[in-house]
């Protein structure tokens, strides 16, 4: 005898899982995902009166109509209609698309002015705050920040208070920025924004800092930038993947086909949630999780960050 309801779920587990299939209110996609043991999987659907062929391999995706007049679809990010009898292919290649830099840390070094401003707050108010307990606040944003230097001192604060020391301390903190320049942009990264470029590779910015747009005028180097993913928007904070993906999506990149740099865990983490390469700039902390951690910006290349697709 056979189990057909067992055949069904492992019909199930292939096509939405391994073919990546979605059916989300009518709008149908694809995003293929082959073990790396598979040569091929091919299977067909009947959709609205239309017969889909699929075929996937570990470097292209065919689509076909097989039947039906017309059928709209998407591959990944990309929305196509088939027409009877119209075959599309897309490549399932890993190509290096856009890379996502993280700011402090990475394009310029602003730790030591928030270490100043979180400084200046924990003397008024008689807290112990020094540079060891500074590198826990890399990445981590300005709420979150105040929160560890809280919990360090075994203090408690009402909301209304750390409210307002939050935009106290940003007002020092913002003050301390009218001083920088194209002089503070850490070593290596003006060279790989210009060979990025050059290359097609888009870049963008997925920072915790509120005040990044700001940040990236006064170094000189916004036009470099196809987006900044915005802090205060987003859902979740480093170490969740909500900036990194916003980052892409704002590009109009595929995640994977992105590579994050990181300065800081909270960030290395955001970036492998995100489905994506990481790189980790171990100039503060050790980041023995990112795919490739290089001791400074200075050693960062066009060549290192496409090679890591290659895997
Ligand atoms: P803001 P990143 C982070 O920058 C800093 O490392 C972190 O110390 C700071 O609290 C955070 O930005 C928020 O900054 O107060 O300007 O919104 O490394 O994510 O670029
Ligand atoms: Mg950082």
């Amino acid at each position: 005898g056979i189990h057909t309801a067992c055949m069904a779920g492992s019909w199930m587990s292939v096509v939405y899982g391994f073919a990546g299939f979605e059916d989300y209110g009518g709008e149908y996609s694809f995003n293929p995902h082959l073990p790396k043991e598979w040569k091929k999987l091919s299977f067909s659907l009947a959709i609205r009166g239309a017969l889909l062929d699929v075929t996937l391999s570990q470097n292209e995706a065919v689509y076909s109509l097989k039947e039906g007049s017309e059928l709209e679809l998407s591959h990944r990010n990309e929305k196509f209609v088939l027409k009877a009898g119209e075959k599309k292919s897309f490549s399932l290649k890993k190509k290096l698309a856009a890379v996502l830099f993280d700011l402090d840390g990475v394009v310029t070094n602003t730790a030591p002015l928030h270490f100043a401003a979180w400084k200046k707050m924990a003397d008024e108010e008689g807290l112990r705050f020094d540079e060891d307990m500074n590198k826990k606040l890399l990445g981590i944003s300005r709420e979150a920040s105040l929160e560890v230097i809280l919990k360090e001192n075994g203090a408690e604060w009402s909301a209304e208070k750390k409210s307002a020391w939050c935009v106290k301390k940003n007002e020092i903190y913002k003050k301390s920025l009218e001083t920088l320049g194209e002089k503070d942009i850490l070593p290596g990264i003006k060279k790989l924004l210009e060979d990025l470029k050059a290359h097609g590779i888009k870049a963008a910015l997925a920072s915790s800092s509120k005040n990044a747009p700001m940040i990236l005028e006064r170094l000189g180097i916004s036009e470099y930038f196809c987006a900044i993913a915005d802090a205060a928007k987003v859902q979740k904070a480093k170490p969740e993947p909500d900036l990194f993906l916003e980052a892409a999506e704002k590009c109009g990149v595929w995640y994977a086909d992105c590579v994050g740099v990181e300065d800081a865990e909270s960030g290395v983490s955001a970036i492998k949630k995100a489905g994506m390469k990481s790189v980790g700039i171990e100039t503060t902390v050790t980041l023995p999780n990112a795919d490739l951690r290089l001791s400074s910006t200075a050693e960062l290349t066009y060549e290192k960050l496409a090679s890591l697709m290659e895997d």
